[in-house]
């Protein structure tokens, strides 16, 4: 049994939870202050995991080590496919072709180039909001157009509006879509229908699609994940990204798998990526997909406990709040516009008043005011503290001014 309770102590490993949130939430420097110390915050915020990455992956990473040289390096050998291929055919029931695996450090720059060589310069990107911002961010840097379909929020629960995705779908313009599958930040698991009628707009538009499946791994035991190349099995514009960065706590390691069926696609970005991989990260990932199963399933029970114990705390301590367990992730969505105004600044107001760091619904391009998104990968004595000090927070807003206001 691998312990989940214990706390680790991130200081000095130059973690971007830990010394980058400055930065990358409120876009400021060191000069920036909060009423806490850096290490008195609970942070709920980045999308990585407060658990040690499971010990067979370390182990793999010794051997490699212990070969002591670490030139140029990809992914040249079967091994590598054989571990990952098994993998979606166990867990997902999906295979793909050996030839069509081409490794990136990281979805983000995939994505990246990928906008680049699928979208012409006057050609736009198709997403759902709220959305990953880095979808939007991959179209920006690209100077590409994006188009956003609104996800319906109707008690809670997220869902595609059909009529508005096939309308902006059928725009000439818009030539990619980029699905978040499980979707991040709602957590939502799309099931075999909505992923069907998905398909049938994409046909119907020969668009392009990057279906991001990052987070599958991490999905309630209750759920079912379906990648979108089992629903679509000989649709050749289709591109699949996987990782073992979320599930196994390897972001860092900066490997990702992307599947791209098309041929002359495949040329393209043979032809342009920066084609080399870090031995480490290879020797991690392999062994994640190899060894990792065991590690995996005992840490999905421990966040669907997390997951439900967070639910019965707010119904307590925060009544007006609207929560329902993510169907993926390690991400919960907090709807708290009961509470706040929509163009409050929730994540100043908690890293100020609550001493917390999360994500507010302004981090996630629209359709997202007035939620936060908190990061439930923590160990259970950390979440308590967490979820305390956010209620606490709320309940008491409107006793005083809390010091963030003017700043
Ligand atoms: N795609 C999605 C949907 C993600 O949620 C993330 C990380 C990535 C890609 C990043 O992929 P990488 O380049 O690391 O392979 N999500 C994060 C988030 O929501 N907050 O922090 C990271």
């Amino acid at each position: 049994m691998y312990n989940f309770d214990e706390i680790i102590d991130r200081k000095h490993t130059n973690a971007m939870n830990t010394d980058g949130f400055r930065d990358y939430i409120f876009h400021a420097d060191e000069t920036m202050t909060f009423p806490y110390r850096d290490e008195e915050f609970i942070r709920m915020w980045v999308a990585d995991m407060e658990f040690a990455t499971p010990d067979v992956v370390i182990d793999g990473m010794r051997e490699r080590l212990d070969k002591r040289i670490f030139g140029y390096t990809r992914v040249f050998e079967k091994s590598y496919y054989d571990a990952f291929s098994a993998w979606c055919r166990k867990r997902y029931g999906w295979s793909f072709d050996r030839k069509e695996l081409a490794m990136s450090n990281g979805i983000i720059p995939a994505l990246y180039e990928l906008v680049e060589y699928i979208c012409k310069p006057d050609e736009k990107v198709l997403f759902l909001t709220p959305s990953y911002a880095y979808f939007k961010y991959a179209a920006d840097f690209n100077k590409r157009d994006y188009v956003c379909s609104d996800l319906i929020y109707e008690d809670g629960y997220y869902s595609v509006d059909f009529e508005d995705f096939a309308k902006k779908a059928a725009d000439e313009k818009t030539t990619l879509f980029i699905l978040c599958n499980p979707h991040n930040p709602s957590g939502r698991v799309w099931k075999e229908k909505e992923l069907e009628k998905m398909a049938e707009i994409i046909s119907k538009n020969h668009l392009w699609v990057i279906s991001d499946e990052i987070h599958c791994d991490l999905i309630r035991q209750n759920q079912k994940h379906i990648p979108m190349g089992k629903v679509m099995p000989d649709y050749g514009r289709l591109i699949t990204a996987m990782a073992p960065s979320k599930t196994f706590n390897l972001a860092g390691m900066m490997i990702s798998n992307v599947m791209i069926r098309d041929d002359e696609l495949r040329e393209i970005w043979l032809g342009r990526h920066y084609n080399f991989d870090n031995p480490l990260s290879i020797a991690a990932a392999q062994a994640a997909y190899e060894k990792g199963e065991q590690w995996l399933e005992e840490l999905r029970v421990y966040l669907d406990e997390n997951f439900r114990f967070t639910g019965e705390y707010l119904k307590e301590h925060l009544p007006k709040a609207k929560y329902r367990i993510s169907e993926a992730t390690y991400l919960a969505w907090v709807d708290l516009n009961a509470y706040f105004e929509p163009d409050e600044h929730l994540p100043l107001f908690f890293a100020y008043k609550a001493g917390v760091l999360l994500e507010g619904g302004n981090m996630f391009v629209q359709n997202s005011d007035g939620f936060i998104r908190l990061n439930l990968a923590c160990p259970k004595a950390v979440l308590k503290e967490g979820l305390k000090r956010i209620c606490e927070a709320v309940n008491t807003k409107h006793e005083g001014k809390y010091l963030g206001e003017n700043g």
